[in-house]
């Protein structure tokens, strides 16, 4: 932007789109925090989508416009906020000039798989809402700001879980005694994780065609809750989805622990992916934007910090809830989705450390401190909105109310 080629560039302005959301809300802090100067764009979806299933969040949240003024209250530091949804192109162009960022990091799709296999007006929605409000992102850069930096939550979920190591982005292949360097196959097993294939091609397809410089994070399953930021006050609380379709492994097992509820391992447990503590996730994404990409290079991250299988996860929980005087037991719920049950899973994830990323790895303080969060707000716990009620076997075909 603003900077001559032989300068080096120096991100000042961030958009986060999807700000007031789980991941969002927690990096706009976090930057904010840094001395960037930042703007959340949101439609508010999530919270409509919460209100239209009957979920809520286990913590209370404030709206966005509270969150934002108590952070101001307490820190003088000031972000922008522009409501609306970036599918709308006029909205978001008025959103790129007033700004006029440097990096926009892009949190802002529909992300759980079981939403996308609800029914089918859930799986369009899905994959139009994340598939034309990146697209649109993308134009929005060319046209209006096309040094800035697009910085994209992808997930570890595109890759599936093939039989051989899964390398970060790309992979290189002797074939017919021919090599070449390819982007790494994409197999994903929901319309949500299909989306973010998608939306990975459109990206990958506009940094040849028009120089974009871009990153994708294809991010492991986040867990915890609190962020040096957002534990500084009640209002500035982060959402903690605990529910069958929001809710995500190990901060369900957490919550489920904390009322007594089965732990609700799904299938025979052997299903392995990369996690990462959300302190982590806002540490990754300041690090991609401090360490811009390239014009013209789609730079791929994988973003976690260890592996875990269901069962390894459900009998860490058990032995954490247990020193707490916890009774944690654990089901096998049959598998509401299709997926591989025992597999191969070794992901690289070294680029981030590389870029000096000082992970937190699971730990019994980070287990005790999630399960005791959880028993404090335990009494908020629906404890109908834990089972999972959504099959992937069983899409609906009409929009219908998911079961209690
Ligand atoms: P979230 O649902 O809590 O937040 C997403 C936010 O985006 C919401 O506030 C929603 O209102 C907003 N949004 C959605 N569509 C929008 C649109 N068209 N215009 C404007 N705003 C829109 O989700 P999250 O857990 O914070 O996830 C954020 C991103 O990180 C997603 O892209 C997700 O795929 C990715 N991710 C999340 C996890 C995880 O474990 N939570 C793991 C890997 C990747
Ligand atoms: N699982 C259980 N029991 C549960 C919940 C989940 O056994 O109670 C299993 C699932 O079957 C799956 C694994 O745990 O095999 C992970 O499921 P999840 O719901 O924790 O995560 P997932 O659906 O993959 O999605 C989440 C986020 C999504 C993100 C993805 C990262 O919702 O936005 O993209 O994690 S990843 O898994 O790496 O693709």
């Amino acid at each position: 932007v603003q900077t001559s080629s032989s300068e080096p560039f120096k991100p000042q302005r961030v958009m986060v789109i999807g700000g007031d959301g789980y991941c969002g809300w927690a990096t706009a802090l976090h930057l904010s925090k840094k001395g960037y100067e930042v703007a959340i764009v949101d439609n508010l979806i999530r919270r409509l989508f919460d209100h239209q299933l009957g979920l809520d969040s286990l913590t209370p949240i404030s709206s966005i416009q509270n969150r934002i003024s108590c952070w101001k209250s307490l820190t003088g530091k000031s972000i922008e906020l522009y409501i609306g949804d970036i599918c709308d192109f006029e909205f978001l162009t008025e959103t790129f000039k007033s700004f006029e960022p440097d990096a926009v990091v892009h949190f802002g799709e529909q992300r759980s798989a079981p939403y996308s296999m609800i029914d089918r007006p859930r799986a369009v929605y899905t994959q139009q809402n994340n598939v034309i409000g990146t697209l649109n992102v993308l134009f929005a850069i060319k046209e209006f700001r096309e040094q800035c930096h697009l910085v994209k939550l992808g997930t570890m979920g595109e890759y599936g879980t093939p039989n051989i190591d899964i390398e970060e982005g790309y992979i290189t292949i002797t074939h017919n005694g021919r090599t070449d360097t390819l982007p790494y196959p994409k197999q994903a097993s929901s319309f949500y994780h299909l989306s973010k294939v998608h939306d990975s091609h459109n990206i990958a397809f506009t940094c040849k065609a028009w120089g974009i410089r871009a990153t994708d994070l294809n991010q492991g399953v986040v867990y915890g809750v609190r962020t040096d930021e957002t534990a500084m006050h009640e209002e500035l609380y982060n959402r903690f989805d605990y529910d069958g379709i929001f809710g995500t492994a190990l901060n369900r097992f957490c919550v489920q622990a904390a009322v007594g509820h089965p732990l609700t391992v799904y299938g025979k447990g052997g299903q392995t992916r990369g996690y990462l503590d959300i302190r982590d996730t806002v540490q990754c994404v300041e690090l991609a934007i401090a360490n811009p990409a390239n014009p013209g290079e789609f730079r791929v991250f994988n973003q976690f910090t260890e592996q875990y299988s269901v069962n390894q996860l459900a009998a860490l929980v058990t032995n954490a809830g247990r020193k707490l005087g916890l009774n944690v037991e654990t089901i096998t719920v049959p598998n509401p989705r299709v997926e591989a049950e025992e597999h191969y899973y070794n992901a690289k994830h070294t680029k981030l450390v590389e870029l000096g990323l000082k992970p937190h790895l699971l730990s019994d303080s980070l287990l005790d401190s999630l399960l005791n969060f959880a028993i404090q707000y335990k009494d908020r716990v629906d404890k109908k909105q834990i089972m999972p009620s959504v099959s992937w076997r069983k899409i609906g075909v009409k929009p219908k109310t998911v079961t209690a």
